[in-house]
């Protein structure tokens, strides 16, 4: 075991990224409430590294592991001596981020405007904040960039705002990338960028919405957790945050928040992948976005986009209690899929979060809407698991596209029912 840790450790010495060889994700589907428990209990055992992708919520639901290979033959065991069912989803996970590292090097090209951008592969943080600035720079009317404040480690948190005029509007916000290792949000984020900008003045439904809304759109929102996915570590979720006495770096960003705030579903420890920090709002990142939401008390809709697991979700999900206005966001829920799923029939399911996907507290929704913003949602995008965060490159614009049919849904209902 130690050896192994120490050839890791190695490794990555060589190679600067960390390396993922032999590692693999397994789909466990627990068929009991006894081995749902044995699966959270597997959580706790923070010397096998694991990485849940998925948690464990019910027995209707799968939870997804990514195994370190020194960790494979004890957790592999340890299910079958339980017999707890479970299947191989990604044989060797460093072969899935070779192959998406080939094909990004393969496309990268300097593009000098938004036209030319190549939206069907990943974008480094750089490319990114370059693609922003020229989008502002070739629609000076309608597209400009505010910071609204820096990251840990000192980095612009660029947002968007689109705006035909007036003050102070009502307004729409969107973020893509709170974690960093879902590539496929900043990457669909980049396409709404667009999108808006190419739909404005021809869409009729986009455009009824910018003559009385404005859009706000962060695309990056861990921009420090965004660079190290491309630089040292393709599965880092959190931020890069360090805090005196803790063993490991990070917080998890959706974990931060003033709502429910330590509960279930978020870990006090620093290794783990859930860790909440060591108050809420703790993190710059998150901070900045709270000064923004009070200091801009007219958002109307709050759009949190992650991946993956293909759904759409409303509060809560520190709490079992129903939201007040429950019935409406299911409705709404339920249209904005029915859209997406008319593309190309990707499947999703809607409810709230703790009763959709699993417990987890101090999420950004729930501190929105705590805060009076009745239509917050979040997405997780695709897919369901077959490549998880690693989706491949030719799946982004129709992820995005999908997408945008259900953002125009909540957008145009938005706009449709001031409050
Ligand atoms: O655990 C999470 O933070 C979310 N899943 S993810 O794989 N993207 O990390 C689920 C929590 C539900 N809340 C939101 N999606 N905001
Ligand atoms: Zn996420």
């Amino acid at each position: 075991m130690r050896s192994l840790l120490v050839l890791s450790a190695l490794l990555v010495a060589v190679f600067s990224q960390k390396v993922f060889i032999g590692d693999q994700v397994l789909r466990i589907t627990p068929i009991s409430q006894k081995q749902l428990v044995q699966l959270q209990e597997l959580e706790e055992q923070q010397e096998l590294q694991l990485d849940y992708w998925l948690h464990p919520s019910s027995t209707e639901r799968p939870v997804d592991i990514h195994v370190p290979f020194q960790s494979l033959q004890n957790v592999k065991v340890f299910l079958e001596s339980n017999d707890i069912p479970y299947s191989i989803m990604i044989k060797d996970l460093q072969e899935v981020v070779d192959y998406e590292e080939m094909e990004m090097k393969a496309s990268r090209t300097v593009s000098r405007n938004t036209d030319s951008f190549n939206y069907a592969t990943y974008h480094t943080l750089a490319e990114i904040n370059a693609f922003i600035d020229q989008l502002v720079a070739e629609n000076p009317g309608l597209v400009s960039k505010t910071v609204i404040g820096t990251s840990y480690e000192g980095r612009p948190l660029n947002l968007l705002k689109f705006s035909t005029g007036g003050t102070n509007r009502p307004a729409i916000w969107i973020d893509t990338g709170i974690h960093s290792r879902e590539w496929v949000t900043q990457a669909s984020g980049v396409w709404f960028a667009k999108k808006i900008t190419t739909d404005y003045g021809s869409d009729a439904a986009l455009t009824a919405i910018l003559n009385r809304m404005d859009i706000f759109l962060l695309i990056v929102t861990n921009p420090d957790g965004f660079e190290y996915t491309h630089t040292k570590d393709r599965m880092w979720r959190k931020t890069r945050s360090i805090y005196a006495g803790n063993s490991c770096v990070g917080v998890d960003p959706n974990r931060n928040w003033d709502a429910g705030f330590g509960g279930a579903g978020s870990s006090g420890l620093s290794c783990s992948e859930t860790y909440r920090g060591p108050y809420a709002h703790s993190e710059a990142e998150v901070k900045a976005i709270v000064n923004f939401v009070k200091a801009n008390g007219n958002i109307k809709a709050f759009i949190s986009i992650h991946s993956y697991s293909q759904m759409l979700l409303y509060p809560y999900g520190y709490t079992y209690t129903q939201v007040p206005h429950a019935s409406e966001l299911n409705t709404l829920a339920k249209n904005a899929i029915a859209a997406l799923t008319s593309l190309y029939g990707t499947a999703y399911r809607y409810g709230s979060i703790v009763s959709t996907i699993y417990q987890a507290s101090g999420g950004t929704i729930d501190w929105t809407y705590n805060q009076g913003i009745k239509y917050s949602y979040t997405f997780e995008l695709r897919d369901t698991g077959r490549y998880g965060f690693i989706l491949p490159a030719n799946q982004i614009i129709p992820t995005a596209q999908e997408t945008w049919q259900a953002l125009m849904t909540i957008m145009s209902y938005t706009n449709d029912h001031p409050y």
